[in-house]
C-alpha cells in the first residue's frame, strides 16, 4: 500500500496514540538532547541511560535492559509472505493479514503517554544509487539513539523521501517488554516490518536484520543482487595493493574482531568497511562490488580487549562521533567504566554485574551478560577504510566462509570454483552462540551465515546464489574456514584473532597465484609450509589436526547436510545435489 511520510506519521499516530511526535533531523544537538532525555527515563523500572566516565570512556553511556529481552528471538521472528512456500522452511510463517491483525491488537494505543520518535534513515551512503530509504517509528529512545549510529538518520533521508512513497516501513514499539507480546514480523513483498515487545538490537534497530537482510534478501532476489550477513574489508599488501575481501560467519563467531584485525606481518594492513552486514552488486566490468548499508558496529563486548582487539578498544576510547553505548555489559563501580570478560585479566573488585547486582566472583556465572554489546560509530575507527563511502562500493576478490566448529571443519580450504563455494556455503554448520535466545554450542545448518536472515525459501536463494555466479565476469575464489577447532582438553587449537591475518595472506597469495595446493576430499587445502607460521609457537601435529579430514566425522557431517538438504525437497538446485552425491562418494 503506498503511502507518503506525511501519512505514514499520521497513521501512526491514530494508531498508537502517543502524547508527542518527535520527527528526528539526526543533528548532534538533537542526540544530546535524546541522551539527556534517556538519562531521565525509566523503562520498567531501570533507568534508560547512565553516564559513563568520560576520561575512560568519552561521551559513553550505560543501557541495562530487561533480563528477558538481552538477544535476538528466532522464534518469535516471522517472515509473513502471501504463499508459505515463500519463506521456505527456513523462516516461520504466518498469512501476511493474520499477522497484521495480531500485531495491530498489540500496537493500538500502544504509545499513549509515550513519545512517538520518526527515525528517516538511509542505509548506504546518501550518494549510493544502492542506498534505501526507510523510516522507523519507536517509542524507544534508546532504540532511536541506536538507530543514529547504526545508520544515516535525517535531513538527507527526508530529502531523499520526499513526497514518494518509495521508503521502507518499520513498525516498532517496545510495549511493556512482555515476551508473550512479542513478535517481529516481516512483510518483504510489502518493504514493511512490525516489531513488537522487545528492544533488544536485531529485534528493535528495525535498519539492521529486519531491513538490510530479511526485506532486503527479498528485494535482491527480485533485482538481481545480494544481501549478506558478511564484513567487508580490504587488506593492504606491503606493495601498497588493496584487496577486497567479505567474510560470511554466523553471529557471534567472529566478524567484527576479523575486520578490525591488525596483521601480525610487517607491511600488510587491514582497511574496515563493515562488520556485519554487505550488499553486494554486479558493476563496473561484470565484477562484484559490496557496500555496508550501516554505520556502526553493535559488537559483542565479550572477549573484546586490547590483546584480542586492540582496534576496538581504541574505536570505544574515540570520541569524535557522539554517543556510543554499552548494552548489558557488568559496571566497575570504582571508576564507573564498563566492564566484561576479557577487558581486562582480573576481576575489578567493586562490580556490578549486567543486571545491576553486586557481583559474586563465586556465583560461576559472568559478570557481563555473554551478549553484552557496545553500539559506536564506524567513523571512530582509526582503520576505517577510505573507501567507506565510496558510492560504487569496492571490487571483491575473495569470499570467506567460516562457522563455529569444535571438530570436522578444517582450519582452511579453498573451493575450486564459484558452484562448489556455493555448495560449500550452503552446507556451513555453527555452534549456536548467546547472540540468539536459546540453548548454546548446538551444531545447526547456517548456510551463508543467513539461516535467522533470508527473508525467503533457501531453496531459491541458493539458485539466486548460482545464478549472480553465472553473471559475473570473474568470480571471486570462495574459501572456508575454521577458527575453532579444539583439541581432546577442550582448548582452542588455533590461537585465532591476529594470527587469523596467516590465514588471508595465505589467501591473496592464493589470489594472486603464488602459491599452489593439494586437492583433498573437500576441496583444495594449502600446500604444506605455504600458511606462513613465523614468529608463532604452534606444533606441526597441531598444524596437521587443524587441518585433518576426519572421516567418521565426515560421515556425520553428510548425513546432517541431506538432513537440512531434505527439508527442502526439490527447491534445492540440482548443481547442489550433485556436489552433495559427488561428495558422499568420497567419504
Ligand atoms: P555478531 O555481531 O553477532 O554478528 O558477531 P560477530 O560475528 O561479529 O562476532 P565477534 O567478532 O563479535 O566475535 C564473537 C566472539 O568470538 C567474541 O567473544 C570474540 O572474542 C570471539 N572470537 C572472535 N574471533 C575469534 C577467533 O579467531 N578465535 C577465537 N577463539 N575467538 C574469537
Ligand atoms: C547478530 O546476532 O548477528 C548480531 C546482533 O549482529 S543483532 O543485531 O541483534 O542481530
Ligand atoms: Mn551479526
Amino acid at each position: 500500500m503506498a503511502m507518503s511520510l506525511d501519512l505514514f506519521v499520521k497513521e501512526m499516530r491514530e494508531l498508537m496514540i502517543p502524547s508527542n511526535v518527535y520527527i528526528m533531523d539526526g543533528s548532534q544537538e538533537e542526540a544530546e538532547r535524546l541522551v539527556s532525555i534517556a538519562q531521565k527515563s525509566e523503562v520498567d523500572g531501570r533507568v534508560v541511560l547512565k553516564e559513563l566516565n568520560d576520561d575512560e570512556y568519552p561521551n559513553s553511556y550505560y543501557h541495562r535492559s530487561n533480563p528477558n529481552d538481552v538477544a535476538r528471538t528466532e522464534h518469535l521472528t516471522f517472515v509473513c509472505t502471501v504463499l508459505k512456500e515463500q519463506a521456505g522452511p527456513n523462516n516461520n510463517w504466518m498469512d501476511p493479514n493474520k499477522a497484521k491483525e495480531k500485531m495491530m491488537g498489540f500496537f493500538k494505543g500502544a504509545m499513549k503517554g509515550r513519545t512517538m520518535y520518526v527515525i528517516p534513515f538511509v542505509m548506504g551512503t546518501p550518494m549510493s544509487k544502492y542506498a534505501k530509504n526507510c523510516v522507523q517509528v519507536t517509542d524507544s529512545v534508546y532504540v532511536a539513539l541506536s538507530m543514529r549510529i547504526m545508520s544515516r538518520v535525517g535531513k538527507q533521508a527526508i530529502e531523499r523521501i520526499g513526497s514518494s512513497s518509495d521508503f521502507f516501513r518499520g513498525i516498532h514499539s517496545i510495549g511493556d517488554v512482555n515476551p508473550d507480546k512479542r513478535f517481529i514480523m516481516h512483510f518483504p513483498q510489502e518493504n514493511l516490518v512490525m516489531s513488537f515487545g522487545s528492544g533488544y538490537g536485531g529485534n528493535a534497530l528495525l535498519g539492521k536484520k529486519c531491513y538490510s537482510l530479511r526485506i532486503a534478501s527479498y528485494l535482491g532476489y527480485q533485482e538481481g543482487w545480494l544481501a549478506e550477513h558478511m564484513v567487508i574489508m580490504g587488506v593492504q599488501s606491503p606493495e601498497g595493493k588493496v584487496t577486497y575481501f567479505l567474510g560470511a560467519f554466523p553471529s557471534a563467531c567472529g566478524k567484527t574482531n576479523l575486520t578490525l584485525l591488525e596483521p601480525v606481518f610487517k607491511g600488510y594492513k587491514i582497511w574496515t568497511l563493515g562488520d556485519d552486514i554487505a550488499w553486494i552488486n554486479i558493476g563496473e566490468g561484470g565484477r562484484l562490488y559490496a557496500i555496508n548499508p550501516e554505520s556502526g558496529f553493535f559488537g559483542v563486548a565479550s572477549g573484546t580487549g586490547v590483546n584480542t582487539n586492540p582496534v576496538m578498544m581504541k574505536t570505544l576510547k574515540n570520541n569524535k562521533f557522539y554517543p556510543t553505548l554499552f548494552t548489558n555489559t557488568a559496571v566497575d563501580n570504582s571508576n564507573n567504566t564498563p566492564w566484561w570478560e576479557g577487558v581486562s585479566n582480573d576481576i575489578p573488585s567493586h562490580l556490578s554485574d549486567w543486571q545491576g547486582c553486586k557481583y559474586d566472583r563465586n556465583s560461576g556465572k559472568p559478570a557481563a551478560h555473554p551478549n553484552s554489546r557496545f553500539t559506536v560509530s564506524i567513523y571512530n575507527c582509526p582503520t576505517l577504510s577510505p573507501e567507506y563511502d565510496n558510492p560504487r562500493g569496492v571490487p571483491i576478490s575473495g569470499i570467506i566462509f567460516g562457522g563455529r566448529r569444535k571438530d570436522t571443519i578444517p582450519l582452511v580450504y579453498e573451493t575450486k570454483d564459484w558452484s562448489s563455494g556455493v555448495f560449500a556455503a550452503s552446507i556451513i554448520g555453527s555452534e549456536t552462540t548467546a547472540a540468539a535466545s536459546g540453548q548454546l554450542g548446538n551444531v545447526r545448518r547456517d548456510p551463508m551465515a543467513m539461516l535467522p536472515f533470508c527473508g525467503y525459501s533457501m531453496g531459491d536463494y541458493f539458485q539466486h546464489w548460482l545464478n549472480i555466479g553465472k553473471r559475473v565476469k570473474k568470480p571471486p575464489k570462495i574459501f572456508m574456514v575454521n577458527w575453532f577447532r579444539k583439541d581432546e582438553d577442550g582448548k582452542f587449537m588455533w590461537p585465532g584473532f591476529k594470527d587469523n591475518s596467516r590465514v588471508i595472506k595465505w589467501m591473496l597469495d592464493r589470489i594472486e597465484g603464488k602459491t599452489g595446493v593439494r586437492e583433498c576430499e573437500i576441496g583444495l587445502f594449502p600446500q604444506e609450509g605455504s600458511i606462513d607460521l613465523s614468529g608463532l609457537d604452534i606444533k606441526e601435529k597441531t598444524m596437521q589436526k587443524l587441518l585433518k579430514i576426519d572421516r567418521g566425522e565426515w560421515k556425520k557431517e553428510i548425513s546432517m547436510i541431506e538432513e537440512f538438504y531434505a527439508k527442502f525437497g526439490d527447491k534445492i538446485p540440482v548443481d547442489l545435489r550433485n556436489h552433495l552425491y559427488a561428495l558422499k562418494e568420497k567419504f
